[in-house]
C-alpha cells in the first residue's frame, strides 16, 4: 500500500478533546485515494468520531480487506493497530482479534466487492456471530480499485462507464444485515456527516455487531468510448514513456438535510440518488418495521438512511463464545499453554 507521511506542524490552537489530543492526533497518513472519493469523506467522519469519543488510539485495532475502501484505516488513527487482510477476509481476523481483546475498540472497514461479493459468507458469519465491531461498508456500487467493474450491490439497469448495463440484482446490505439478525444497523451517506458522525459514535459503544452501509461515490472513471483521452485510445495511439495516470479533481460532495427529509444528491459523473432519513418518531426496534421502511424506500428509488435497526437485547459474540475476560495477551503464560500432558489428552480424545 502506497504511504505518504503527513507534515508534523500543527496550529497551537487546535481544539483538545477530554483526552487533551487534537483532531489530527486521529489522523493516519496522507491518503492516496483519488480526490473527492467518497471513502476520503468516511476517513474524516472516522477522526471526528473518534476525536468527539475521547478515545485512546492505542486501544483500537483498524481491519480491512482489499479495495480503495480498505486502504481507509491508513488514513485516521495512526497510532491505533491495525491489519489490512486478503480481499474479501476482514470479518475473520476482525472475529479473532475482537475473541483475543475485548478491550480493544474493533474496528472493520470495507468495500461492497469486499463484502458483498468475495466476500459475502465471511460478512454473513460476523453478523451471525454478533462480533463486538463497528463494520462501515463503503458502498460506490464498483470495484473500485480495479477499475470500476459492477459489484454485488450495483444496481439492476445501471450503467458502466462503457455504457454496458448491469444485469443481475443487486444485494441490500442493511436488508441483509436485518434478516441475518444484526442487533445495529445504519445507513449513511459519505457527505453527511451530521448524521454519519453520530451514528459511527453509536456504532462505536455499542456492544455487539454494528453495521454502517455508507453510500460513498467513486468519482473517477470517466473512460468512455469516443474519447480521445481514454485508456483504449490512448493504448492504441499513444507511445508511453512512463506509466501515468489522470484523475480529475473534485471537491466533497456535501448532504446535510433535516430528519425525515428527502434530498437528491447530484453525483460527479451527472447521476442522482435520493436519500430519506428516518423521522425523529421512527421506531428502529420494530424488525419488521424496519424491513418494511427499507422496502417501501427501495421501491420508490430512494435511499434511506439513519439508524434502521437496533436490537434491544443481544448476546454478543464474548457471552455466545464465553471468551476469556482478559486479553490473551495479558494472560499468565501457565493458562495460555496447560503444558504437554493437557495437549496430549485433548490428542487422545480425537484418536
Ligand atoms: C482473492 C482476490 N481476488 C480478487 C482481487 C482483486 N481485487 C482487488 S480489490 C477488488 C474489488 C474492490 O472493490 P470494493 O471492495 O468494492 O472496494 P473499492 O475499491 O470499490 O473501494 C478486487 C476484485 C484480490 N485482490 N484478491
Ligand atoms: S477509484 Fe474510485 S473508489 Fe478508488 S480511490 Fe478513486 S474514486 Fe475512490
Amino acid at each position: 500500500m502506497s504511504y505518504i507521511a503527513k507534515p508534523v506542524a500543527r496550529h497551537p490552537a487546535l481544539k483538545r478533546n477530554a483526552l487533551g489530543l487534537t483532531m489530527r492526533d486521529y489522523e493516519g497518513v496522507m491518503s492516496t485515494l483519488c480526490a473527492g472519493c467518497g471513502h476520503d469523506s468516511v476517513t474524516a467522519a472516522f477522526v471526528q468520531a473518534f476525536f468527539e469519543l475521547g478515545t485512546e488510539p492505542h486501544r483500537v485495532a483498524k481491519m480491512s480487506g482489499i479495495g480503495c475502501s480498505s486502504k481507509t484505516p491508513a488514513y485516521f488513527l495512526g497510532g491505533a493497530h491495525g491489519f489490512n487482510s486478503v480481499h474479501g477476509r476482514m470479518p475473520s481476523v476482525a472475529t479473532g482479534a475482537n475473541a483475543a481483546n475485548r478491550d480493544v475498540t474493533t474496528v472493520g472497514v470495507s468495500g461492497d466487492g469486499d463484502s458483498l461479493s468475495i466476500g459475502l459468507g465471511q460478512f454473513c458469519h460476523a453478523v451471525r456471530r454478533n462480533v463486538d465491531m463497528l463494520y462501515i461498508l463503503e458502498n460506490n456500487g464498483v470495484y473500485g480499485l480495479t477499475k470500476g467493474q459492477f459489484s454485488a450491490s450495483s444496481d439492476l439497469g445501471s450503467k458502466s462507464k462503457r455504457g454496458v448495463a448491469n444485469e443481475h440484482q443487486p444485494i441490500d446490505a442493511v436488508t441483509l444485515a436485518i434478516t441475518l439478525g444484526a442487533s445495529f444497523v445504519a445507513r449513511s451517506f459519505s457527505g453527511d456527516k451530521e448524521q454519519l458522525v453520530p451514528l459511527m459514535k453509536a456504532g462505536l459503544t455499542h456492544r455487539g455487531f454494528a453495521f454502517i452501509d455508507v453510500i460513498s461515490p467513486c468519482v473517477t472513471f470517466n473512460d468512455h468510448e469516443g474519447s480521445t483521452k481514454s485508456y483504449v485510445h490512448t493504448r492504441e495511439h499513444g507511445h508511453e514513456v512512463v506509466a501515468t495516470d489522470f484523475v480529475p479533481l473534485r471537491s466533497e460532495i456535501t448532504a446535510a438535510y433535516p430528519e425525515g427529509g428527502v434530498r437528491d444528491v447530484l453525483l460527479h459523473d451527472g447521476s442522482a440518488i435520493r436519500l430519506r432519513k428516518v423521522a425523529e418518531d421512527y421506531e428502529p426496534a420494530d424488525r419488521v418495521e424496519a424491513l418494511k421502511f427499507l422496502g417501501g424506500a427501495q421501491a420508490r428509488g430512494e435511499i434511506a438512511t439513519g439508524l434502521l435497526y437496533l436490537a434491544e437485547e443481544g448476546r454478543d459474540m464474548h457471552v455466545l463464545e464465553r471468551t476469556t475476560a482478559n486479553p490473551l495477551a495479558q494472560l499468565p503464560f501457565e493458562r495460555l499453554c496447560p503444558g504437554g500432558e493437557a495437549l496430549a489428552d485433548i490428542q487422545r480424545e480425537w484418536r
